[in-house]
């Protein structure tokens, strides 16, 4: 049995070679990218059992990503090709605020002095195969296959099957794994689209990631407190509260909830893109090996600091026992 299960659409990345907008520049270099086999990838490198579950095209992308995140030590056996629909792609440039400003143009910051660029993000996975994902296509038993199943609420944006699917999977019925669910709010999937229908969906799942400015632009809900207030239903939230750090809500057998803030670590960041879904990994991580809620925000913290420092998605976390020898320092030597 796996311990974590991600189901969800991967792409092939085109970064520019040379920094610039993606009008000036005349060259990309390629990687991967998608929320969930990020997930999976991070867990596999700090020694989890991992299952990635997509649909990819029959061309040379979907080969690509398939050894990518194989090569990453990730079980990618229920990933099924279609010979009729082609593996998304999209190209991004680096800016700090890159995903869900996705699409809002350069109106945000162009000629203000001091401001971060505004990265840009063009997709192309409309139509792709992983857009056709459905319970019939994915049947259940593949998702809840694993310990974990950890799902994200991008794939809910991709299509009215997708979404149907995601609505399946969150059902509260015997023999479902732990459902963990990270918002991941992409401005440019949802135009024209109800995002209400997270909160739906996070509702029914047991562990819920939600960064607080995902919270205003998805639902208008300002702060933590009001996050956890329209989201009672998990067991736990996480509310990642930016370069401050992230607050959990912990429900007690007495209904209640422990509440715990770790501070996020001081580093130089390079690029954001994965830095959500590292943490996603190390909380999962912790969460899979019975630590405490405030060892398990840190795991989050160290691999997110891990994915941040580096221009791609993927950091290099550290070892098992450094990462605990860390997570143990005192909270003046954290950060
Ligand atoms: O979290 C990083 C991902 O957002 C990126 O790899 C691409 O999955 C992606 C998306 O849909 O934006």
């Amino acid at each position: 049995v796996a311990d974590v299960v991600c189901l969800g659409e991967s792409m092939v990345t085109f970064v520019p070679s040379s920094p610039g907008r993606l009008a000036d520049v005349p060259a990309f270099s390629r990687g991967i990218g998608g929320a969930e086999s990020n997930v999976a990838c991070s867990l596999a490198r700090v020694g989890h059992t991992t299952r990635w579950i997509s649909r990819v095209g029959a061309d040379g992308f979907g080969d690509h990503l398939v050894a990518e995140i194989a090569a990453a030590g990730v079980d990618v056996s229920y990933v099924r090709r279609d010979p009729d629909r082609p593996t998304g792609i999209y190209f991004r440039t680096a800016g700090e605020r890159a995903l869900t400003d996705a699409h809002q143009g350069d109106e945000g910051g162009e000629g203000d002095e001091g401001e971060e660029p505004v990265s840009e993000v063009v997709y192309y996975r409309a139509g792709s195969a992983a857009s056709a994902m459905s319970p019939r296509l994915v049947p259940r038993e593949w998702a809840w296959s694993g310990r974990v199943l950890h799902l994200t609420g991008i794939t809910a944006a991709l299509s009215d099957d997708c979404h149907t699917l995601m609505r399946e999977l969150t059902t509260r019925a015997p023999g479902r794994p732990l459902l963990s669910f990270d918002v991941n709010y992409r401005t440019a999937l949802w135009r024209g689209q109800d995002s209400g229908r997270l909160l739906d969906l996070a509702r029914g799942c047991d562990l819920v990631f939600v960064g607080e400015d995902e919270a205003v632009a998805a639902w208008g809900l300002h702060g933590a407190e009001a996050v956890r207030a329209a989201l009672p239903e998990p067991a736990v939230l996480v509310v990642k509260q930016g370069s401050a750090g992230a607050t959990a809500y912990a429900r007690q057998p007495d209904g209640g909830d422990a509440i715990t803030f770790e501070p996020a670590l001081d580093v130089d960041v390079v690029a954001s893109v994965g830095a959500g879904d590292a943490f996603a990994a190390g909380f999962l991580s912790g969460t899979l090996r019975g630590l405490s809620v405030a060892a398990r925000l840190r795991h989050g913290h160290l691999m997110a600091a891990a994915a941040l420092t580096v221009p791609g998605d993927l950091g290099t976390p550290p070892p098992r026992g450094r990462a605990d020898r860390l997570v143990a320092l005192d909270a003046d030597a954290w950060g």
